[in-house]
């Protein structure tokens, strides 16, 4: 996630000038503690997965008094779109290029809704839950045994996209998912592909969050829950039962890794564990985010090395020989170790309830435009991402 910063674009702190632009700021945070006190802050992240050295914030106009006041030191890296300007957003003509263009919430939704109507014997619609503003939540069904899931033999596996609601391109990249997986039952020669395997996709798991970055706020993360003291949202990584309330989330409902009330207080992720839990035979698990282009593996909450940890790394880096071959490297370790501390999180809530095949994939960039993706790249990266579930299947098997 580190890269070189051009030396031009560095100023020193504290800042002298009046502050009119967003801002993209590195801060110093030498130590685990003050990476801790800096993600406890009340301020955008724009890097929540934040080892010791240089962390990454989007700080709004007047908001640099809050670093200088909390005793950090940082470096202006550049300027960022004012994250509250959506007109351009919410103007455009419908999308209908979904290599190409990002979806908004009700476009993917109905690019689903169509794959199940128009391949009804491999594709089902369940809805799993409603948010704390009223959305419904949907999951996807896909295989090529549509009879009660009690009596299919098939390993199943679960792909989710858009918990962290700025992170567009974990949307583009489940759509594809399921239009490939969709087409392969589709058509008898490449049916083997999925063969018996049970797929669920649950492509926005935070629909409220992710409809908020649309018409309000490029850079939000988390849902949209009104916290009792005011602030909004509870982060969706940080909420899962496994290591709930350690090291690497907040207590501080302001903060972009706030955890929550306690493990599974909210109601997407109600929705997901529900329908994790219903489902037999359950044995891999994906959760995209963006950026950094890492496949992680658990644990998160610990740098305790996990029970498998040698064939969860060996699949790791099969997914990661196939995700390289469009353009863009990733890198694979163990979540703690490779990135930071984190608790919690998806893949470790999956792995400890089943020792499931469970991942965190960062899909692209390295951070040039992080979370603002180019449009330009959605294709490749969807191409890489199939390609790794591709070879995720023949690891974990059917
Ligand atoms: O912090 C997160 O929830 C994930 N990164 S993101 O930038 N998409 O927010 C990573 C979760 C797993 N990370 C670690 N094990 N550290
Ligand atoms: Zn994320």
């Amino acid at each position: 996630m580190r890269r070189a910063i051009p030396l031009a674009l560095l100023a020193f702190a504290p800042c002298a000038f009046a502050q009119t632009a967003w801002l993209r700021v590195g801060v110093e945070c030498p130590n685990p503690s003050r990476v801790a006190a800096l993600l406890d802050l009340p301020l955008t992240t724009y890097q929540c997965d934040a080892a010791p050295g240089m962390v990454e914030m989007a700080v709004a106009p007047g908001q640099l008094p809050i670093l200088d006041f909390a005793g950090f030191r940082y470096k202006v890296m550049g300027k960022l779109h004012d994250p509250y300007d959506r007109r351009s957003d919410l103007v455009r003509p419908a999308a209908t290029d979904y290599r190409n263009e990002y979806f908004n919430l009700a476009e993917i939704q109905g690019f689903f809704d169509n794959l199940a109507l128009q391949r009804p014997k491999f594709v089902r619609r369940l809805q799993i839950g409603v948010t704390t503003q009223g959305r419904p939540i949907y999951a996807y069904r896909f295989s090529g045994f549509q009879t009660s899931p009690a009596v299919n033999p098939g390993k199943a596996y679960m792909f989710v996209g858009l918990t962290h609601a700025r992170e567009w391109v974990s949307g583009s990249v489940v759509m594809h998912l399921g239009k490939s997986i969709a087409d392969s039952l589709a058509n008898a020669a490449t049916r083997t592909l999925v063969g018996r395997r049970v797929i669920w996709i649950v492509p926005v798991v935070n629909p409220d969050g992710y409809d908020h970055t649309w018409t309000s706020y490029r850079l939000w993360r988390k849902n949209r829950r009104l916290n009792s003291n005011g602030t909004r949202g509870v982060d969706l990584n940080r909420n899962y039962a496994k290591g709930w309330g350690g090291e690497g989330s907040s207590g501080n409902p302001g903060s972009d890794i706030y955890r929550g009330t306690a493990p599974f207080s909210e109601p997407e992720l109600q929705a997901v564990r529900d329908l994790a839990i219903s489902i037999p035979n359950f044995s891999g698990f994906i959760d995209f985010h963006s950026y950094s282009q890492e496949i992680l593996w658990p644990w998160s909450y610990t740098t305790a090395s996990p029970p498998d940890a040698a064939s969860l790394q060996s699949i790791a880096i099969s997914i990661q020989s196939a995700m390289g071959g469009f353009g863009a490297s990733y890198g694979q370790g163990q979540g703690s170790r490779a990135l930071y501390v984190a608790s919690g999180t998806s893949k470790d809530w999956f792995y400890d309830q089943w020792r499931a095949a469970s991942y965190t994939i960062e899909l692209r960039d390295t951070g040039q435009w992080g979370f603002e993706l180019p449009s330009n790249q959605i294709t490749p990266t969807q191409n890489e991402a199939w390609a790794g579930v591709q070879a995720f299947f023949s690891r974990v098997g059917s």
